[in-house]
């Protein structure tokens, strides 16, 4: 269970109450949630795989990293086509969340990537992940391991 301090919950209203930020800009508010999460088996002598889940916030938002304590370093990954070769790339500047949107990370699109896994990861286990955003609190959610279901 996430739990918020009460005195962030009363400056959360009394910001929404005025509309405004304290600086004078936009409001900027966002709670975010994830859900389906799960990850790829690590292949055989791989430390890398690759996560996969559907985040949602409900102001315009950006997941900027995501964090586990099982992996060395996690990035967010996007996949393209290039020269006919499926490559990917690290989403630097994080992935943009829409107000509202479900966004879903998906084998073949976005995805998140563990690397330096040192510990094989094989179906059954659980990978916990920590989310962090632009505006929203950091959101944890726990993957299972497993293959993707067939299309
Ligand atoms: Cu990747």
């Amino acid at each position: 269970m996430k739990r918020i301090p009460a005195s962030t919950l009363l400056a959360a209203l009394a910001l929404a109450a005025c509309g405004q930020s304290p600086s004078g800009g936009p409001e900027r508010v966002s709670t975010a949630e994830a859900s389906e999460a799960f990850c790829r088996p690590t292949p055989n002598g791989r430390q890398m795989t690759g996560c996969y889940l559907t985040v949602r916030a409900t102001g315009d938002d950006r997941l900027v990293s995501v964090s586990s304590p099982i992996a060395g370093r996690v990035e967010i990954h996007e996949s393209r086509m290039e020269g006919g070769m499926m490559m990917m790339a690290e989403l630097t500047e994080g992935l943009p969340l829409p107000a509202g949107q479900p966004i879903e990370l998906k084998p073949g699109g976005n995805h998140i990537m563990l690397l330096g896994v040192t510990e094989p990861l094989t179906t059954g286990q659980t990978v916990p992940l920590t989310l962090r955003f632009e505006v929203a609190d950091p959101v944890e959610v726990v993957a299972e391991v497993r293959q993707p279901a067939a299309e």
